[in-house]
């Protein structure tokens, strides 16, 4: 069993689409192992992308991702990592796969609707930036 870490994005909470995207990700056979509702500080968006800190986009990504809330979510699944990934789609929804959530609901390049670990290494961060052991059943 491998564990990933997936961000619901402002842009996909605010027009309601929390629901459709769980739906997707119980059905590939993910298990949700730990789940909130949160909304961001600008300090805790930079935290969590300081990787990005020196990108043109920095700023704006962690304005984007502290103006409304999000759902933070552990999942957990084989190959969790990849598979995340593929049902997310390609980071600009332009060049995304039909059927991915980047496709068939992000905005842009910027608000593309999900996050989600691009390595093992990556998930070993982001998980527990965002959850304690004793959230994660
Ligand atoms: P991914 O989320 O697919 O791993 P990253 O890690 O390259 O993509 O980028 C992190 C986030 O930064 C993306 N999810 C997206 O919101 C934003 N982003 C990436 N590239 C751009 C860009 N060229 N312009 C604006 N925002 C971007």
């Amino acid at each position: 069993m491998e564990r990933t870490f997936a961000i619901i994005k402002p842009d996909a909470v605010e027009r309601k689409l929390a629901g459709q995207i769980l739906a997707r990700i119980e059905e590939k056979g993910f298990t949700i192992a730990g789940m909130k509702k949160i909304q961001l500080t600008r300090k805790q968006a930079e935290g969590f992308y300081y990787v990005h800190k020196e990108r043109p986009f920095f700023n704006d990504l962690c304005a984007f991702m502290s103006r409304s809330p999000v759902i933070v979510l552990c999942l957990e699944k084989e190959n969790a990592i990849a598979d995340w990934r593929t049902l997310m789609g390609a980071t600009n929804p332009a060049n995304a796969e039909p059927g991915t959530i980047r496709k068939d609901f992000a905005v842009n390049i910027e608000e593309n609707s999900s996050h989600g670990s691009d390595a093992p290494e990556t998930a070993a961060f982001e998980i527990p930036y965002f959850f304690s052991a004793l959230e994660l059943v």
